[in-house]
């Protein structure tokens, strides 16, 4: 299924003089507040979000899993899932693959297939948290970190592999992320466990091409639940450092105990140059992976604050790429993104009224209060006319969820692919 512009056009007529009217009233205000708001239309408009591959089917849990009528079940049909998500929110313009879920039969298809909604190829990801059929050795006691060298020599491989995957699709980035750890204590030496995973690093690491970078991953624990190997952002960062330049650590929102002060860890990876990826998601117990924004948003506005500020002012960092990695059981998938990406541009969108220069200097005159208004007067402003009048310029739909269900897309979809169909990944 693909969905042209002239429908949602169509859509968007219906609701076009109520949008002026509440966005005139919002640019008005952010005019006397001397915000230039076509900047911010523009800086919104580049602000784009890879989609995960995995995420376009229904999640499961350990207990059970419930299929999404019309889930795509081949490459083919995720890529135009992307493109119905980008389509309509124009802020979708890249899809990121998981190996061996997403192999390409057809490169050259599949990338005019990608070309044909706008989309390219963000990080490849390398899987040697589950056993495929087709290896030899199994990962039940690690990966890269695996006492045996025949199964951490078999991961490597894999992971080089991915690599070459991705550069025929014109990825420039692998993110690796371990299940590697241990249940019980006393199972595994935590400092052989790291080593091998420092080494094993170093020799994938040695076949990134020039231009990619490595993002490293980390997750306190799940899988296992006694020890992980690259457990947060500080053994990350040690990995990244011991491997070069080109490795950088990766922010998973979901991979954090309950409380942590996510923005700091984003404030000081930027610092040091560090911070090359994100996993967008949200959580209220651990990586629960819910809906972006459906539970924190507050905490979601800091962090972009941190990502702005960033952005602005650590050219030693380079320009984040970011993803959602959400995956749950219930939602239609499609419209569970969307909601995703409306509250990723909100977030950002808030971070970017702040007034940097004005709360560094309140912060200089310890104005505890005055910092805080600032930051709660930018999170408290109603930018959604914003988002649309970005997504009008791009070509997108005023109200993307609307005009989904108005559209009856989930219906086309299965129509076309039936309620069967299920869609590869966990
Ligand atoms: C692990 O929890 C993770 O966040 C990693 O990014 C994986 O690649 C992804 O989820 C798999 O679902
Ligand atoms: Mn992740
Ligand atoms: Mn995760």
């Amino acid at each position: 299924m693909r969905l042209n512009s002239e429908r949602i056009q169509e859509q968007n007529k219906k609701s076009l003089s109520d949008h002026e009217s509440q966005f005139d009233f919002l640019a008005n205000n952010l005019t006397r507040q001397d915000i230039n708001v076509a900047d911010l239309v523009q800086q919104l408009c580049d602000f784009q979000v890879a989609i995960p591959s995995w995420a376009l089917g229904a999640g499961g849990t350990r207990f059970g899993r419930f299929s999404y009528p019309g889930e795509p079940s081949s490459l083919e049909q995720k890529l135009d899932d992307v493109g119905i998500l980008h389509a309509l929110t124009q802020t979708a313009g890249a899809i990121s693959l998981h190996i061996p879920w997403d192999i390409p039969e057809d490169y050259s298809a599949i990338k005019e297939r990608a070309a044909s909604h706008g989309l390219v190829f963000d990080a490849v990801n390398s899987n040697t948290f589950q056993d495929q059929k087709t290896h030899a050795e199994s990962y039940k006691y690690g990966s890269l970190s695996n006492t045996e060298k025949a199964v951490r020599e078999q991961a490597i491989q894999h992971n080089i592999e991915v690599i070459e995957i991705g550069k025929r699709l014109g990825s420039k980035s692998v993110t690796v992320w371990l299940a590697d750890g241990s249940n019980f204590p006393g199972q595994n030496n935590f400092q052989t466990s790291l080593q091998y995973t420092e080494d094993s690093l170093k020799r994938i690491y040695s076949h990134l091409p020039e231009d990619w970078k490595l993002f490293i991953e980390y997750k306190p624990y799940e899988p296992n639940f006694y020890s992980t190997v690259i457990q947060d952002w500080g053994t990350s960062f040690m990995l990244a450092n011991a491997c070069g330049e080109k490795a950088y650590t990766l922010v998973d929102l979901g991979h954090h105990l309950p409380n942590t002060n996510i923005e700091q860890i984003v404030s000081i990876l930027m610092l040091k140059g560090k911070l090359g990826g994100f996993h967008f998601n949200d959580s209220k117990y651990g990586d629960d992976d819910s809906t972006v924004g459906s539970v924190k948003p507050y905490a979601l506005f800091l962090i972009f604050n941190e990502l702005v500020y960033g952005m602005n002012n650590n050219p030693q960092n380079p320009y984040p790429s970011w993803m959602i990695d959400a995956s749950h059981n219930i939602k239609d998938p499609l419209e569970d993104l969307m909601q995703s990406l409306e509250a990723i541009q909100e977030a950002y969108a808030k971070a970017l009224l702040v007034d940097q220069k004005a709360l560094r200097e309140a912060q200089e005159a310890h104005d505890v209060v005055g910092c805080q208004e600032m930051l709660q007067a930018a999170y408290r402003t109603d930018i959604r006319p914003l988002l649309q009048k970005t997504r009008l310029k791009a070509g997108g739909a005023l109200y993307p969820l609307q005009a989904y269900r108005d559209l009856k897309i989930r219906k086309t979809l299965v129509d076309e692919r039936g309620t069967e169909s299920v869609a590869t990944g966990l």
